[in-house]
């Protein structure tokens, strides 16, 4: 495809609202006439957000196995394939959620040495509000060790906007301490306030990404040892799972069934969710499900109303555990499921590791 192509970068803690913002972006630029595609991104194979958005019926290409960082030039060739392919004049991408200097790493290096074909919006990264206030006001049970608070800090200090998501379950006053907090502690620029769910406060979001992103002064500092170790208290675990049923289930109890056993036994072993969420997929029928705190229930994000007999389904997890505790838990949940809903299951496919040292293509100074 000849022409420019703008690029949106949406980053942001795991679990802060990422792929929903993106979908809710997408629809308001399909709507206005724009050409959309997507570009996701993950530590492992199998991702739940590269099928959500193709359930969606947006154009999506993923770079998996690292983050765009390390594989700067994998994602220059598949932006370039989603270029060829949907001659998209946006494309938003969306980092893995553990992921930081970014500026430096994939945002510099595109605008220099791809500005004939890609302009740079600013970059916005979502303020994960079920952990960022316990991190940001510096509270020890936050679930994550200072190390991974690190990144924490790191992603929402390099944003050109910081936007702080899901305020439909935010009071008034909870903002406003997220504010004073963002204002004390991380120094930021530009703040808004959105719900991605609802789309409270979109509108002026879109407005701001219409804004050139203006090359900044200072490049962040980032301690690459703090942050890879940070990173690596994640267990990742990524999972595909066939599943049949010998009568009709409702798909969305099913995986909710699924996630809530989940939940349970890693909360009975004392385990902090960065995201667990799972997608499973009939046909053109789809539902999410997604655990992002421990405080937090387990929750339908997408729902299909459908029943069937055959299920697809991915399981992803970040979460502060043994990467062999959760594959424990995941075959011990799978079996009882089965169990419990006459289904015969087949373990397709299944990584589970430690995110390993991030070593970038490029680091713009
Ligand atoms: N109440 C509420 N929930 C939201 C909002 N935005 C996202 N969520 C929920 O937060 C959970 C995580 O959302 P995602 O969009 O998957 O988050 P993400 O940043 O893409 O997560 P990773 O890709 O794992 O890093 C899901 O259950 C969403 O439905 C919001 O504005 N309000
Ligand atoms: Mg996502």
């Amino acid at each position: 495809m000849e022409g420019i192509t703008r690029i949106i970068v949406i980053g942001g803690f795991l679990g802060a609202g990422k792929t929903t913002l993106i979908r809710r972006l997408a629809q308001h630029y399909l709507a206005a006439g724009h050409r959309v595609g997507v570009v996701t991104n993950d530590q492992a194979h199998g991702l739940v957000d590269t099928q959500t958005f193709r359930h969606e019926g947006l154009p999506v290409v993923e770079v998996p196995g690292a983050c765009f960082c390390c594989k700067f030039h994998e994602l220059v060739g598949v932006a370039e394939q989603l270029r060829d392919q949907a001659q998209p004049d946006i494309i938003l991408a969306e980092p893995v959620g553990s992921c930081t200097d970014l500026q430096a790493t994939v945002i510099e290096p595109l605008r220099h040495l791809h500005r004939d074909r890609y302009e740079l919006a600013p970059f916005v990264v979502l303020l994960k509000p079920e952990h960022g206030a316990k991190i940001l006001a510096g509270k020890p049970q936050s679930g994550f060790s200072p190390k991974a608070a690190y990144i924490f800090f790191k992603q929402l200090e390099e944003a050109d906007v910081v936007v702080i998501n899901k305020v439909d379950k935010l009071s008034a006053e909870q903002v406003w301490e997220l504010r004073d907090l963002l204002e004390a502690r991380v120094n930021a620029s530009k703040v808004l306030a959105i719900s991605a769910r609802t789309g409270q406060g979109c509108d002026e979001l879109v407005r701001l990404l219409e804004q050139p992103a203006v090359a900044r002064e200072r490049r962040i500092e980032v301690d690459y040892d703090v942050y890879a170790e940070g990173e690596a208290e994640l267990g990742w675990l990524n999972a595909q799972i066939g599943i049949d049923a010998a009568q009709k289930v409702p798909l969305d109890r099913l995986v909710w069934a699924f996630g809530e056993k989940l939940r349970r036994e890693l909360s009975a072993a004392g385990v902090e969710p960065a995201h667990l969420k799972l997608y499973a997929e009939h046909g053109p029928d789809a539902a999410v499900v997604n655990w992002v705190s421990a405080d937090e229930p387990v929750e339908l994000s997408v729902a299909s109303e459908a029943e069937v007999k055959d299920v697809e389904l991915f399981v992803n997890a970040r979460v502060v555990a043994e990467p062999q505790l959760l594959e424990e838990t995941l075959r011990r949940v799978l079996d009882e499921v089965a169990r419990e809903w006459a289904l015969s299951t087949e373990l397709r496919a299944l990584e589970r590791f430690r995110p390993a040292r991030p070593v970038p293509t490029y680091r713009w100074s």
